[in-house]
C-alpha cells in the first residue's frame, strides 16, 4: 500500500516536471534582470531544483521514494509504540514447538524463562553483569535497545527423533512447520534434538526468507537443569547471529568479527577461562574478551555484548536495516 501510495506521488512529481523547467528558465531571467542587486525576499529554490533533477534521473528517483518510505516506516513505527521513545525496539517472537515425547513438548514456564534471559542478556541486566572485567567494563554494551516479545507459540506433534541443520524442521511439507511471516516475526524452533548440536541460526541477508530464524535445541532453551547449557544463552548466542554478529574469533586463526571493541583471537574458548587470557595475533599479545556471548564458553562463562556488537545489531534493526521488518503489529 505504501509502495503504491509512493509510486503515485512520484509520477506526481514527474508530470510537475515542466513547471519545474518553466520555473528554472524564469529563474534564469530572473538573474540576469537582477544581477547585482539585493534579496528583498526569502527565495529558495532547493525543492523546485530537485523537481527538476527527480524528473531527469530515474535512478535518483528511485533513492528519493526508498528515503521517503523508511522515513515514514520510522515515523509510522515512533508513532504505533513499535519503537519506543527512548528508541527501544520491540522484537516479536514466534516460539515453534516440534516435539516427539511429552518431555520434548517444553512447558510455557520454560518458554517465558529463554524470553526473559533474552532481554536481560540483551537488557544489559543479567545478575552476572558484575563479573564483567573492569578492562571490558568500559566497553561493555549495556542496554541494547533491542526487547523481546513472546507472541505466540505454536505447538506441533511430530514423528521425527533428531534434526539435522538441514532447515527440515523449518517445512511443514517435511514433518516441521513453516515459519510465521518471517519477515515480521522472530522465528525460533525448538526441536527435541539435533544430536551434538545446541542451536544454529540464519544472519540478517536471509531476512524474510522461509528458513529465516533460529533452532535451538528442546534441553537448551530457557533456564534448564542441562549444564553447562542450562542458562538459555545458547539463544543469546544464536540471536546475535540472527542480529548480525559474527563468532568473536571470526571463524579464522586471529581473524576479524568487524567488531573493535572485541580483541582479536586466535580461536573459540570453552568451558569457563580464568581472567586474563592472552593470545598473540600478529605478533601482539592481547587479553581477550572470552566472556562475550559470540565466544564457545559454558552459559555461566558469558555475559555480555561489547559497545561495539550492539552497534552493529542496531544497524540491523533500524529502520533502514535488513530487520527492520521486526515489529510490533
Ligand atoms: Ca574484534
Ligand atoms: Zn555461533
Amino acid at each position: 500500500m505504501k509502495k503504491l501510495l509512493f509510486g503515485a506521488f512520484a509520477l506526481s512529481m514527474l508530470a510537475a516536471c515542466n513547471v519545474g523547467e518553466d520555473h528554472l528558465l524564469n529563474q534564469e531571467q530572473t538573474d540576469d534582470l537582477t544581477s547585482g542587486s539585493s534579496v528583498t525576499q526569502r527565495v529558495c529554490p532547493s525543492e523546485d531544483i530537485r523537481k527538476e533533477a527527480l524528473a531527469n534521473n530515474s535512478d535518483l528517483m528511485a533513492r528519493f521514494v526508498d528515503n521517503e518510505s523508511k522515513t515514514e516506516k520510522f515515523i509510522e513505527d515512533l508513532k504505533m509504540g513499535r519503537v519506543l521513545a527512548d528508541g527501544t525496539v520491540e522484537i516479536p517472537v514466534v516460539v515453534n514447538v516440534l516435539y516427539r515425547t511429552s518431555a520434548e513438548n517444553i512447558s510455557d514456564a520454560q518458554i517465558a524463562s529463554q524470553i526473559a534471559t533474552l532481554n536481560n542478556d540483551f537488557g544489559g541486566t543479567n545478575a552476572d553483569v558484575n563479573k564483567i572485567p573492569s578492562e571490558f567494563a568500559s566497553v561493555a554494551a549495556g542496554d541494547t535497545k533491542i526487547k523481546f516479545r513472546l507472541d505466540r507459540v505454536i505447538r506441533k506433534s511430530t514423528t521425527v527423533r533428531s534434526w539435522r541443520t538441514n532447515d527440515a524442521m523449518k517445512k511443514t511439507s517435511s514433518k516441521g512447520q513453516d515459519a510465521f511471516k518471517p519477515a515480521n516475526y522472530f522465528n525460533i524452533w525448538v526441536v527435541g534434538d539435533m544430536g551434538g548440536v545446541l542451536g544454529y541460526a540464519t544472519f540478517p541477508e536471509s531476512a524474510g526468507l522461509w528458513n529465516d530464524g533460529v533452532v535451538i535445541a528442546g534441553k537448551y532453551f530457557g533456564t534448564t537443569a542441562n549444564a553447562p547449557y542450562n542458562l538459555g544463552r545458547t539463544a543469546t548466542h544464536e540471536v546475535g547471529h540472527y542480529l548480525n554478529l559474527r563468532h568473536i574469533w571470526g571463524d579464522g586463526n586471529c581473524a576479524t568479527d568487524y567488531v573493535d571493541d572485541t580483541p582479536t583471537q586466535q580461536d573459540k574458548n570453552f568451558g569457563k577461562p580464568t581472567y586474563p587470557q592472552y593470545d598473540l595475533c600478529g605478533g601482539v599479545n592481547r587479553s581477550i574478551q572470552f566472556m562475550n556471548y559470540m565466544d564457545y564458553v559454558d552459559d555461566a562463562a558469558m555475559y555480555m555484548f561489547s559497545a561495539g556488537q550492539k552497534s552493529r545489531m542496531q544497524a540491523i534493526t533500524n529502520a533502514s536495516g535488513a530487520r527492520s521488518g521486526l515489529r510490533i503489529y
